[in-house]
């Protein structure tokens, strides 16, 4: 599983726990907190010490309205960021829809790609990934960020989350991407609402079927303020779905799930250990 990855990262038998470095001015829950290079590296390298098994660094926010970025302009927000990751020893993988930056985050030494659109929003993605040979996140995506939730309408979301991830494999696999990098995502929040978020955690079985490792992202997603809302119907606030952050990662882990993708990693650096002990031997 995840062929290309350091020994001790590929034969730890528990969940992994992906710590997110967002370098953006925008993002939903950590957008600006994090945006100078030192600021930054600082962030990869604190949830790296709290027992991230990797660090996710990201230029582009994915958030509903948010501007996209131009390849060159990603590419001088995380680029140097990495470099500072792995220098100070750090695994890292960069959370990108451009060939072009993924190509330049694993030449400066990134372990892995996360593309949240599973290879739609660059032609090119694909045969860069072919190409570069590393593990690769193909995320469920129907989108461009300023309509996430415009395409929210499914019949059954699972099984047609589950058809769409398998096209994306069968366009990775004819582009060259050996089956062994790929890792898959239901992207929840991308084009779900809330009740398609939690049919998806529901369903998380269909999605593993498919035969591939399965990453997980609800970290303080809006799905989670909104169940955790005041009695005044105010959602919870992003910072504060830290908890329930954390319940979603023992939940996942008990299932088998290969990684998850978190903004405070102690607490699911905690809750995979206990499923893993709870489990008796971690993921099979
Ligand atoms: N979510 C976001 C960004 N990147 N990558 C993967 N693989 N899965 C996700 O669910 C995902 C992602 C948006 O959240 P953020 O703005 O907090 O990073």
């Amino acid at each position: 599983m995840l062929a290309g990855l350091p020994d001790e990262l590929t034969s730890r038998r528990r969940t992994l726990v992906t710590g997110i470095v967002n370098v953006t001015p925008d993002s939903f829950s950590d957008g600006g907190r994090y945006a100078t290079v030192s600021a930054a590296i600082d962030h990869g390298v604190r949830l790296w010490r709290e027992g991230a098994d990797f660090i996710d660094v990201g230029g582009e926010s994915t958030r509903p309205g948010a501007v996209a970025v131009p390849s060159a302009e990603e590419q001088a927000r995380v680029l140097p960021v990495i470099a500072g990751l792995v220098d100070a020893g750090v695994i890292v993988s960069i959370d990108t829809m451009h060939a072009d930056t993924a190509r330049a985050a694993v030449a400066t030494g990134a372990l892995l790609v996360n593309d949240v659109s599973g290879g739609l929003a660059d032609p090119d993605m694909f045969t860069t990934l072919a190409e570069l040979n590393v593990p690769c996140v193909l995320m469920h995506w129907r989108t461009k960020a300023a309509g996430l939730t415009h395409e929210a309408h499914y019949r059954d979301v699972v099984a047609e989350v589950t058809a769409e991830l398998a096209q994306r494999i069968d366009f990775a696999i004819a582009a060259g991407v050996p089956r062994t990098n790929i890792v898959l995502d239901p992207g929840l929040g991308f084009a779900k609402e809330a009740e398609h978020n939690w049919a998806v955690l529901r369903g998380l079985e269909s999605f593993m079927q498919l035969g591939y490792p399965l990453m997980v992202g609800a970290s303080r997603k809006r799905f989670l303020g909104t169940l955790l809302a005041a009695p005044d119907g105010a959602p919870r606030l992003s910072d504060d779905r830290d908890d329930a952050t954390t319940a979603i990662t023992a939940l996942c882990a008990m299932q088998g799930v290969c990684a998850v993708r978190v903004h405070e990693v102690a607490g699911s650096r905690d809750a995979v250990r206990v499923a893993a002990a709870w489990r008796g031997d971690g993921r099979a």
